[in-house]
């Protein structure tokens, strides 16, 4: 069987994370694309002079041509601008929106039947953008947020209760902004859900409310220290997970943007829900009971990704 094809479309903090550990955990030969020139090549070369090192048989090439993406498996997409201090993630649309349209025309023109996973913010509309754009079907292409978010959430709830994070089960659902819906009574740390190990006087209803905030800013707390740009790690790590639940058809449920329609009472468009991941790309999306509370956080972030929909249908025409 030949090796598997991973395009990385954005060469950045993130694209290059990404292409370390692909090649680190033999995904398959990687492409990195970018428009800046030099940049992708540069950390191709750099990354391909580092697999002697732990014999990783795999081949990395810098591209500033789509045609170097050609027969991909799949395609992990980070291309645009990050956040600086002080920005939301809605303050990139425009720019964002516009590298979508590239990319998108990109990715159908040279992989047609690639995996893609988008990545660029806002998320739930540039994820949206780029399936329009592409025309790929909606269950091969997916946004990388929930895994992050999840693991934020994840990671602090383990650092209250000093329960190992493989032992917590933590979910996060809807949209990628502040308004992401935390879910509290869904997640679990050693099998008791959050409002249990409250009873249980494992943490204070205060400390829980701090991490659930905690969680839902996770992004901008990085943004502030960092300075220069956003978290990079703990995202290319999260789509990496993505990406080999496809390779390797695993069948596992994630929390993504998947298309729902119907799903949630959604009529068709992207959202953070848990979905199974395998060779069929998101082969379904999971249904959580919602109670009156969650519905109405869950109603609050998709009213914004819709609102991030309709800035993109007025800034570009053919949407
Ligand atoms: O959970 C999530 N989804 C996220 C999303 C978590 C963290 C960061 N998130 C977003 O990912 C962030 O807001 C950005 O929109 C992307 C990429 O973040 P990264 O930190 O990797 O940004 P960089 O380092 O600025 O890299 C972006 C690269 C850079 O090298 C540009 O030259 C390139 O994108 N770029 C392009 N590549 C190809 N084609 C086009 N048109 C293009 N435009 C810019």
């Amino acid at each position: 069987m030949a090796r598997k094809k991973i395009a990385l479309i954005g060469s950045g903090m993130i694209g290059g994370t990404l292409a370390h550990i692909a090649a680190r955990e033999e995904l398959g030969d990687v492409v990195l694309f970018d428009i800046a020139e030099g940049l992708p090549q540069g950390k191709a070369l750099d990354l391909a002079e580092s697999t002697p090192v732990y014999n990783a048989s795999v081949s990395l090439k810098g591209a500033n041509d789509y045609a170097d993406i050609k027969g991909a498996d799949v395609c992990i997409v980070t291309a645009g601008v990050a956040r600086k201090p002080g920005m939301s993630r809605d303050d990139l649309l425009g720019i964002n929106l516009k590298v979508m349209k590239a990319v998108g025309e990109g990715l159908k023109a040279n992989c047609p039947d690639a995996f893609v996973i988008c990545i660029t913010n806002p998320l739930d509309a540039m994820v949206w953008a780029l399936q329009q754009f592409s025309g790929f079907k909606t269950n091969k292409v997916v946004g990388m947020a929930g895994v992050l978010d999840s693991s934020r959430f994840a990671y602090f709830l383990s650092e209250k209760t000093g329960v190992s994070v493989a032992d917590i089960h933590a979910w996060t659902l809807a949209g990628h902004g502040d308004d992401m819906v935390p879910m509290v009574r869904h997640s679990t740390v050693g099998g008791l859900p959050l409002p249990e190990l409250v009873k249980q006087g494992w943490m204070t209803q205060a400390d829980l409310d701090g991490i659930v905030d905690r969680t839902r800013k996770g992004g901008g707390e990085i943004v502030a220290l960092l300075k220069t740009g956003s978290a990079y790690y703990a995202p290319a790590e999260s789509a990496i997970s993505m990406a080999k639940a496809y390779l390797n058809d695993q069948k596992r449920v994630l929390p993504v943007a998947a298309w729902c329609q119907g799903e949630y009472g959604l009529d068709g468009m992207y959202v953070g829900v848990p979905a199974v991941l395998g060779a069929g790309g998101a082969e379904k999306v999971v249904e959580f009971d919602l109670n009156d509370a969650e519905r109405a956080m869950f109603a609050k972030s998709v009213t914004s990704v819709q609102g991030l929909i309709a800035a993109c249908k007025e800034i570009d025409g053919s949407l």
